[in-house]
């Protein structure tokens, strides 16, 4: 007998969809048969029998790069031969030659680049992906990044949440002067980037091989003069502070955090910040050093789990692989999983009381896949089981007729 308990699985569901929201939803034998009747809601409705399948939030991806120029193969290449990550970016590689692509595309090669990746995670009942900026590292590049994003959204019917990464990196112009960059990040480019409305949150890079913690708060200040969430790409290479004093700041989350004491852990719980792992960035980098997933627990720091899709330490375009990644390398639970690509994703986007769970009142975005066990999604290694999308109450009709393989949402019986 399988247990479905951390799932919050209910057996022969319903759920009511009214407008772009979610009216009701649990038990078909409880369903309330007044619900919508003020607006005449029965009799114009239509129902679909989906057959007993699988019925989940849409999927979250709340933490991808995945807009940027070029590639980085030939960086692949030189690690399969013993370079370090860190070595690349010190040589001036890494970050710094997507940033080179980025700045010679215009927005709508960006688009035209980055579209596969973002139909390649829509494929598999992503709705909703957070998208940084961080390859033009100036105003206006990182305003043509944030521009492509919010574009990309436009196009694939799909929600994007932008998030601002001007200190992702140090530029050229700024090589040995960081606080001088740091001060161009938050009197110009932030505030740049903000006036256009193209800012849902700001993040840092806070590393050895980019910006230190006293750096990264100061753009955090910034950020919060401006009211912007936060988050904060944190402990992935080494132990900087960075998650503790993005945790003080109460940021939305940390992100990666192989390096993350186990003894500050209660510092993250207390503030509410989610952990956001990222195990496809742990598997390309070949890291060894595991995020402290015991203590997270313990201490019940909600965890995310995300693709990080970005062209140099995870060009990962699947989530249900990211979930995969996150059972067989970090131990985690096929149920912690799915919690970590709805609920608590939708948590590290501010989005918690929008997205993410299928309860009333919030937006109706859900996947019906083909798949007899919740667990399937996060067993198979490159199987997609969507069967069909709904996003804000329509059905997403190109990934139906585009991806189904034996199901559409046609209307049929089991009106209540
Ligand atoms: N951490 C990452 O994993 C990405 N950015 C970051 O701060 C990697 C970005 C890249 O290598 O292009
Ligand atoms: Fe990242």
């Amino acid at each position: 007998m399988t247990d479905h308990s951390g799932y919050a699985l209910v057996k022969d569901a319903m759920v009511i969809v009214e407008d772009d929201r979610i009216a009701w939803a649990g038990p078909r034998e409880t369903a309330p048969d007044n619900i919508g009747l003020s607006k005449g809601f029965y009799s114009d409705t239509e129902t679909f029998d989906c057959g007993g399948r699988l019925i989940t939030p849409g999927l979250i991806d709340c933490h991808t790069h995945l807009v940027y120029a070029g590639n980085r193969a030939g960086e692949f290449e030189q690690r399969l031969e013993g370079a370090s990550y860190a070595d690349i970016a010190k040589r001036g590689g890494g970050i710094m030659s997507t940033v080179s692509a980025v700045r010679k595309a215009s927005v709508d090669s960006l688009v035209e680049q980055s579209a596969p990746r973002l139909a390649r995670l829509i494929s598999e009942g992503v709705t909703t992906v957070e998208i940084k900026s961080g390859y033009g590292l100036d105003s206006d590049n990182e305003i043509k990044m944030l521009k492509a994003a919010r574009q990309l959204g436009d196009e694939y019917g799909v929600r994007v949440r932008t998030t601002f990464l001007g200190a992702h990196a140090l530029p050229p112009e700024y090589a040995n002067r960081p606080d001088d960059y740091i001060d161009h990040v938050i009197n110009e480019m932030l505030p740049r980037a903000h006036d256009l409305g193209l800012v849902d949150a700001v993040d840092a890079f806070c590393e050895n091989i980019a910006f230190t913690a006293a750096q990264v708060e100061r753009v955090f200040e910034a950020a919060a003069k401006f009211s912007i969430p936060l988050k904060c790409h944190a402990e992935q290479l080494s132990d900087m502070g960075g998650a503790v004093m993005a945790a003080r700041h109460r940021a939305l989350s940390a992100d990666h955090l192989e390096y993350l004491n186990p003894d500050d852990v209660p510092i993250l719980a207390k503030a509410g910040t989610v952990a956001v792992l990222l195990p496809g960035a742990f598997y390309f980098l070949r890291e060894t050093k595991l995020p402290p997933l015991d203590a997270l627990r313990k201490f019940e720091v909600p965890i995310a789990v995300a693709s990080d899709c970005n062209p140099g330490s995870s060009p990962l375009t699947s989530l249900l692989l990211t979930m995969n990644m996150a059972c067989t390398l970090f131990r985690m639970t096929p149920a912690e999983a799915l919690a970590g690509v709805t609920v608590n994703a939708a948590r590290a986007l501010g989005l918690a009381d929008q997205i993410g769970t299928l309860q009333a009142g919030r937006i109706a975005d859900l996947v019906i896949w083909n798949v007899d066990e919740p667990a399937e999604l996060s067993m198979n290694i490159g199987l997609n089981p969507c069967a069909a999308v709904m996003t804000g109450g329509h059905w997403r009709s190109s990934s139906a007729a585009r991806f189904t393989n034996d199901f559409l949402p046609v209307p049929g019986s089991g009106h209540p």
